[in-house]
Formats: C-alpha cells, structure tokens, sequence
C-alpha cells in the first residue's frame, strides 16, 4: 500500500488533565453565546488534525477513532482535499448551480454514477447534508411511484429534519418534544442478530415483509429505506439474507429501494458502499459524510428512470454541490483510489477485530462485537446478561478520552463503543488506541 505522509507526528500524547485550560475557557464563551441544545461528544476543542490524531488547543494529541462521525476518512487535512478547497475558493466560491453552472458538480455526479453498485444507468443531485439528501430520495420516490408510504426499520438513524426525525427511531434525543413529525411513515423489525437469536436473515426479511403486506399493502408503499449497518442505532450488522430479501420485495412490488449510505459509504466498510457486501444494487443510495473529506457535501444517486422522472426545477437548493465542496469530493475521491481506502478499511478490521474478540472472551460486559472494515462496535451489557449497560459505556468513553483516545458512543440503548477511525490512521496508532480502549474497558468493569 502506498505510504501516506503525515504532517503532524501520528502520536498520542497528553501535556495537560483534559480537558486542558485553554478548552475550559473556550467552553466558558461557548455556554454564554451558543444553544444549550447543542452537545459535543468531547469537552476538548480542536486547533488541528492529520491522519489519526487531534492536536487540542492545549498542545495535547488524541488519537481519533471518530473521523468526526465517519467523515475524515481521508483524514481531516488531505492534502490533495486541502489544495482542491484552496484552489477552487481562489477561482470562485459560488455561483448557485441552478443559476450558473459549473462543471466541477458534473464530474461529481460522473464519479459517483460509476462508483455505485448496478449496472443500470444512473443520475445524481448534490444536496448539502445527510438530512437534505434522504429527504429528497422519499421525494423522488413519491413522485416516481405516486404512493405515500415510506418504510423505515427500528433502531433507524436518517438525521433530524422533520421528514427524517420521523425517520429516525429513537426519541431521546432526537425527537422528544420535536413533533408533530411527518406523516405516513411506517416502522419495521429490523435485524439484529445479537438481540433476536435464532431469527436469520431470511425469517427477520419475512417478518418485516409480512407487516407491510399486512398493515400497508405493498401498493401503498413507495419506499422502504434503510441503512445496511446501521449507525446511531449501534452499529447493527442485519444476518445474512435480510437485505436481499428487502431488496427483491421492493422490486417485485414496485417499491423504490434506497439504502441510507451516509454513514457507511465510501469504502468505510471495506467496500465502496456497505450493500456490495451482499451483492445488493439499491434503486437509491444516499451519500454524505466521507464524500468530500470533511467539507459539507451529500447526493443521491439512483436509477435514471427514476431521477429523470422528476420535473424541471423540482430537486435543488442554493448551496447543492458547492463548487468548493465538489473540487474536495473529487480530490477525496482521488485520494481513496490512489490509498485503496476499501483495502485499508479491511485491513483495520482484521486489526482489530481479533482483540475485540480476545477481550469480550476475558470479559462478560461485552455482549457483542460485531462490524466490518473499519465500522467496528462493542455491546455492553451487565455481567452475564444481555440488558444493557448506558452507564458503563459512558465510563469507557470518559476512561478513554482521559488517557487521550476519542471514541464515541452510540445505539438505541446507549450502550454501545463505535470505532470509526480515520482511513488512514497508521497501524501503531491505532493498536495504541486499541490498547487504552481495552484498559478503559477492564477498568470501567471492575
Ligand atoms: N443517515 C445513516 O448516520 C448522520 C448524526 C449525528 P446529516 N449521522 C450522524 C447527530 O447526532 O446528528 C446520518 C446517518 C445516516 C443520515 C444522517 C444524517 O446526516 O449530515 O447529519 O444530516
């Protein structure tokens, strides 16, 4: 593999208790000018970041195990994404591409129409978040199929716009108090290997399926949306033949199949998009998140019959591929093909899968490890047991960021340890990383 070149030292290194005294002041001007709704995972701010490390206001590096939710797996200063962004915002900033266009959004659309799965022929609009572009998938499909009905899975996660809060399971705290959310959007089973032992994929896909058939009927339905390891809900792997099965229902009965890639795209998951695993080509995928190696960008890519079938003027806003956003997608791009991100992401998996592994055999809290590529999760649940245990995964979280490694939480519960480390993160980094998680988790246990 190519050797990546680093420009600050790929090491952990803590020079103050964290967080440190310039983070505490910014945090005292943060209480008095910004919303109390907004939290942060980490009470430390960031003055720069390279590969896999966050160099802190206060001088201290922290290994990053985040990417700032699945976004910098490029790392958070390419510098091929840094010179695209510097070139373009020298040359022009903006034009609006529905008012001037440029070709920067075109060869955007071009990559990304031979990147996704399915030999069919396809299109693609530039939107700005995760949020805007599975709002404007449901938007395609409802106008594609003339139906109202749009199926989401327990434990979904597709952002916090009023289209998809109603989308997302969870309601604390996405939701709660939020409401009335949007109308005619239906919840299905979903699969969980862990908590629903003996369901296969194929038997969880026939459960989902039978409930639509009978609460909606498939005629009614326009879409079935979902992500093929879900995020926020705790990084759940579906078994083994429940997306194909999806998938083939969609198709017979007329309904738009569109895979939420936001999270799992672009190579995260050791492949360019997370359904190639099973072979699955969805009708729409959403993409946002590592798309342009941090700067704001998201699309939706499907099959021209359907995006075709929209008017003119129906699908845009003012900021919708930026052209500084378009030149980091394409330079981000570059940089996973030239690194062979996919490959990269395997190889962090089979890092560190087999000392997740190693560890929930010593200890009886972890539950589950399960993930692909570099998508990776532990369970935590009370000894012995499978309820699970929020504030034990709090523990860790706090017992890794105090010995300087970032690592987020996440699922339904509340209890579950996402690894999402940069692409690119160096091997002694993050074997590192791994060894203050695993000394985070043994002590937050005992
Ligand atoms: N679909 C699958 O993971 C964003 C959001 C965290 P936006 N996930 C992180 C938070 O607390 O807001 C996400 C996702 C999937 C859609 C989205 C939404 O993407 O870019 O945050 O709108």
């Amino acid at each position: 593999m190519t050797e990546i070149a680093y420009r600050l030292p790929q090491k952990r290194t803590l020079v103050t208790a964290l967080p440190g005294p310039e983070s505490v002041r910014i945090a005292e001007r943060r209480r008095a000018a910004v919303a109390g709704g907004v939290g942060s995972s980490v009470p430390v701010y960031a003055a720069d970041a390279d590969g896999g490390v966050i160099l802190d206001v206060d001088g201290n590096s922290l290994i990053d195990l985040g990417s700032g939710i699945a976004v910098t797996s490029v790392g958070a200063s390419d510098p091929r994404v840094a010179a695209a962004v510097a070139t373009q915002a020298a040359r022009f900033t903006h034009t609006c591409f529905m008012v001037t266009p440029y070709e920067g959004y075109v060869a955007v659309a071009e990559r990304l129409n031979a990147l996704n799965p399915g030999d069919h022929e396809k299109r693609t609009v530039l939107f700005n978040s995760g949020a805007e572009a599975v709002e404007n998938a449901i938007k395609v499909a409802r106008l594609a199929t003339g139906r109202d009905a749009v199926v989401a899975f327990d434990h979904a996660y597709h952002g916090r716009t009023n289209l998809t809060m109603a989308l997302t399971a969870k309601s604390m705290p996405y939701k709660k108090d939020f409401g009335p959310f949007a109308p005619e959007v239906y919840r299905m089973p979903m699969s969980y290997p862990y908590r629903d032992a003996g369901v296969d994929g194929a038997a969880a896909a026939r459960r989902a399926i039978d409930q639509m058939e009978k609460q909606l009927g498939a005629d009614a339905v326009a879409a079935i949306i979902i992500e093929p390891i879900q995020g926020e809900g705790g990084f759940i792997v579906p078994a083994p033949g429940f997306l194909p099965a999806l998938q083939e229902w969609a198709n017979a009965n007329g309904v738009v199949f569109i895979a939420d890639e936001v999270q799992t795209g672009f190579a995260r998951t050791g492949t360019w998009f997370a359904c190639e695993d099973e072979g699955v080509a969805p009708d729409v995928i959403t993409m946002a998140k590592g798309i342009a190696g941090g700067m704001p960008l998201s699309a939706i890519t499907g099959r021209a019959d359907l995006l075709d079938a929209v008017h003119p003027g129906g699908l845009g806003g003012t900021y919708g591929g930026n052209p500084v956003a378009c030149a980091a997608a394409l330079a981000a791009l570059d940089t996973m093909t030239e690194l062979d991100l996919p490959a990269r992401a395997r190889a962090i998996g089979e890092r560190a899968l087999p000392r997740l592994r190693a560890l929930a055999g010593e200890l009886d809290v972890i539950g589950d490890v399960r993930g692909r590529g570099a998508m990776l999760a532990i369970e935590l649940v009370r000894p012995g047991t499978s309820e699970p245990d929020p504030e034990l995964t709090k523990a860790v979280a706090a017992k890794a960021l105090a010995a300087g490694v970032v690592v987020l939480t996440c699922g339904t519960y509340g209890n579950v340890i996402r690894l999402l480390p940069p692409l690119v993160i160096g091997d002694e980094l993050l074997d590192d990383a791994l060894t203050v998680l695993e000394a985070a988790v043994r002590e937050a246990a005992a």
